[in-house]
């Protein structure tokens, strides 16, 4: 079972998909809900079961099937490496097929439900249909920070189109672009697709890693087929058009209530810093004594009435450094969504941070994808913790303002096999006058 809930604006504001019927002839007849899961089936080698598929819940896992499965969840038998590249359910079905006509544009509404599984969806072919970029995590793109104003550009252009031939020495494009197109666990991204001019089938499936931009750098890419496309022979009827920049400057859009972080000339301080880090020693135990993933080494503290993790308070704006030590994780908060600000790449010869590289535009988000880059076990003495020391990822500095709420939330990885077992931490919104939150 796979769905979605849509939350919208009231019906008497325009919203988004207002906009986008009104303007662009794109309707919520255009759309396809595209849930992605994982498939924890696995072919199996034990003798006597070979050939069979067996559910092994832990086998999203990438590369650890055999060092780590355990016969009491496999119904005794041995899953095989040979597939241990999940394929990925679209809505419960492998690689559906959708039918377009020619210039026909159409909305997926992406959603990554799956356990582990990052994805950037790309077209295979000649003549494939082009991809725009119009949300991401269900926030409307905002339009772009310093537009092209040159007199002989478009001054009004479609937006935001998937470029996926940038290179990263184009650094403010590359990472936009790896930013918008990486659909990690957890995250949602809706893309507008309009099919070409040659009929034909093309195939939507995720990008190799390293073959176009995405922020994956150390962790897993996966390639699995996502869905096709078929083009008929006949041109569309439907009059559609790719919306403009001026329709995503519309002011009934309902967006989150911006930070005041000037982050022109000077690079804010960040007041967070968050570190994501394995524990491998405690990972290799097949019901690990101890959890395996931490938090600036904090394991979550699930004891009611203990004062939470991490604590803010209403009405500040907190600038947040985001990075992993090791391993790919998925930060997500709740309650209020953040602006990503930039990501900085990783000197490892000197062992610093570059500067930072900024979007072509705001990009708000409440999940973002952090990783690192290969690494070497070191065992340590045998009371002290093991982990692979790795060459950090790019690091993400994102900001967020304490709007309204106050309470008790929590922030977590989105790997949920890292969120369950010890990665996440409680969080507090406190009002500043009180000490306390609203409902004290
Ligand atoms: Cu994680």
């Amino acid at each position: 079972m796979a769905g979605a809930l849509i939350v919208r604006a009231p019906e008497i504001e325009n919203d988004f998909d207002t906009l986008l019927a009104t303007n662009c002839n794109i309707t919520a007849n255009d759309e396809k809900i595209v849930v992605l899961q994982t498939i924890s089936y696995f072919e199996t080698t034990t003798a006597g079961g070979a050939g069979q598929g067996v559910f092994y819940p832990y086998g999203y896992y990438v590369g650890a099937v055999e060092d780590n499965f355990d016969p009491n969840t496999c119904n005794g038998l041995t899953p095989t490496k040979a597939a241990t590249v999940p394929g990925l359910g679209v809505n419960g079905q492998i690689n559906p097929v959708i039918k377009m006509d020619q210039g026909e544009i159409k909305r997926l509404r992406f959603v990554n439900a799956s356990n582990g599984q990052t994805i950037v969806p790309q077209f295979v072919g000649e003549g494939a249909p082009e991809v725009y970029a119009i949300a991401v995590d269900g926030i409307a793109l905002l339009p772009p920070t310093a537009p092209n104003v040159a007199p002989d550009a478009l001054l009004d252009p479609e937006y935001f189109k998937i470029d996926y031939t940038v290179k990263e020495t184009d650094a403010e494009a590359y990472w936009t672009n790896a930013e918008l197109i990486t659909l990690a666990p957890g995250q949602r991204l809706d893309l507008l697709i309009r099919a070409g001019t040659t009929a034909g089938s093309f195939q939507l499936q995720g990008a190799a890693k390293g073959s176009v931009p995405m922020v994956v750098e150390g962790g897993d890419a996966n390639t699995a087929k996502i869905l096709m496309v078929e083009v008929t022979a006949e041109p569309s009827t439907k009059n559609q058009t790719i919306p403009t920049v001026s329709l995503f400057e519309a002011a009934t859009i309902q967006r989150p209530v911006p930070p005041t972080v000037a982050i022109d000339g000077v690079w804010p301080a960040a007041t967070q810093s968050i570190e994501f880090k394995t524990i491998e020693e405690n990972f290799t135990e097949a019901y690990p004594s101890r959890p395996a993933f931490v938090v600036n080494d904090q394991y979550f503290d699930a004891v009611v009435g203990d004062p939470a993790q991490i604590q803010l308070l209403k009405g500040d704006t907190d600038v947040w450094n985001l990075y992993s030590s090791n391993d790919a994780h998925i930060f997500h908060i709740h309650i209020n969504s953040f602006q990503a600000l930039g990501r900085s790449t990783y000197d490892a010869g000197n062992r610093v941070y570059n500067a930072p590289v900024t979007y072509q535009m705001p990009i708000w988000r409440d999940t973002i994808y952090i990783d690192s880059i290969g690494g070497t076990d070191i065992q340590l003495t045998q009371a002290a913790q093991k982990y692979e020391t790795c060459t950090p990822g790019t690091m993400v500095t994102m900001a967020s303002k304490q709007f309204d709420f106050t309470g008790e939330f929590v922030l977590h990885c989105h790997n949920l096999f890292h969120e369950d077992n010890g990665m996440m931490l409680t969080v507090s919104i406190l009002d500043p006058e009180t000490g306390g939150t609203d409902s004290e």
